[in-house]
């Protein structure tokens, strides 16, 4: 059976390990093996026998309990405190149409915009603001950074007209790096929004830092510096891929050891070759229980039962199916 899932998913198996990155169209990745396929009657056909009616059926695909987790693919992610414009700045750059609200966590999805400059197209990422103690599950928490963890780079947006922008980006900084070092790592540039408030003109009067741009959303002074600035970083930035760490190859079924024991009821047999021989006979069919009794003896599961103490007659229990054991 074939899942489509949209670009970007990735899946991970009962423990948060990594089995999959979908992460480009036409990716595949087989997340549970299907069964065996029966071997069909020809396989059975002999001088005796020249239209036999006994067939194999096939056996149960694994099963496996896997979550699949859609991260966007953007080039950019916009990062920052609430309030400090990231939708604002989408909306401005992008023909996204986000919500824009003058109070913390306007954003609680995160949306994406393709901005274009100098004839690149570029992906920006929005998601909600992050407080400090994210990490700690503050505010909306840190989960929606999951969203930029494959951006190739980040935007880090500030209230220019804040009383503390630099602590801003130092707290959001902070909450990046407890997410992910990885992440932290990024290459990013910074913008101080709002540059049409007085307080953000005087900061910038003040700065002289490299790879931050002054900019507002509302009136569009700096966007144009800013989107080179960012074009920039994205084309030479290599596109981060999961830690290959983190990728883990899928087990194969482990084959168990057959048990026998000996119950009230009867003997019951345990072993997954055994279930998995019963789950593939067709008893029914002409020849299906001779056949059925021959493999049994080739795995040994006679000798097993002889061992245990079974006599002709007895009820011997495979996989919940009754058999009267006659040797
Ligand atoms: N004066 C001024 N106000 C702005 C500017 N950019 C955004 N704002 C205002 O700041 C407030 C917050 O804007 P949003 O774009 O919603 O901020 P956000 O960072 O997305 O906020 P959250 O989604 O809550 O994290 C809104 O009232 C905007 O109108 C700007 O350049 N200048
Ligand atoms: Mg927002």
């Amino acid at each position: 059976m074939t899942v489509v899932v949209p670009v970007g998913t990735i899946a991970l198996d009962a423990d948060g390990a990594l089995i999959a990155d979908l992460d480009r169209p036409d990716a595949t990745a087989v997340v549970a093996h299907g069964g065996v396929g029966g071997r069909g009657n020809v396989h059975f056909k002999s001088s005796r026998r020249r239209a036999p009616d006994y067939s194999e059926p096939g056996l149960k695909g694994e099963e496996r309990e896997i979550t699949l987790d859609l991260k966007l693919i953007a080039d950019a992610g916009l990062v920052g405190p609430p309030n400090a414009g990231k939708s604002s700045l989408l909306a401005a750059l992008t023909a996204a149409r986000p919500k824009v609200g003058d109070y913390p966590f306007t954003t609680l999805d995160p949306e994406l915009g393709v901005a274009e400059a100098g004839g690149t197209r570029v992906v920006l990422a929005d998601i909600p603001g992050l407080i400090e103690g994210a990490a700690q599950g503050k505010g909306l928490g840190q989960r929606f950074l999951r969203h930029v963890e494959r951006t190739k780079a980040l935007v880090y947006v500030l209230d220019g007209s804040a009383s503390e922008p630099w602590q801003d980006l130092e707290t959001v900084r902070q909450e990046v790096t407890q997410f992910s070092v990885h992440l932290a790592e990024r290459p990013y540039v910074v913008a101080v929004n709002k540059l049409d408030l007085e307080p953000a003109r005087a900061l910038r009067a003040k700065t002289r830092k490299r790879g931050v741009y002054f900019v507002s959303a509302l009136t569009g002074e700096g966007l144009p510096e800013l989107m080179g600035a960012v074009v920039k970083l994205v084309g030479s930035a290599p596109a981060p891929r999961l830690p290959a760490s983190a990728v883990t190859r899928l087990p194969l079924r482990r084959r168990s050891e057959m048990v026998v024991e000996k119950k009230p009821l009867g003997f019951v047999v345990h072993g997954e070759r055994v279930e998995r021989l019963l789950e593939r006979t067709n008893l029914d069919s002409e020849g299906g229980l001779e056949r059925f009794q021959s493999d049994l003896d080739r795995l040994g599961v006679n000798e097993a039962l002889e061992a245990a103490g079974v006599r002709p007659g007895d009820t011997v229990l495979i996989a919940g199916v009754e058999f009267e054991y006659q040797p």
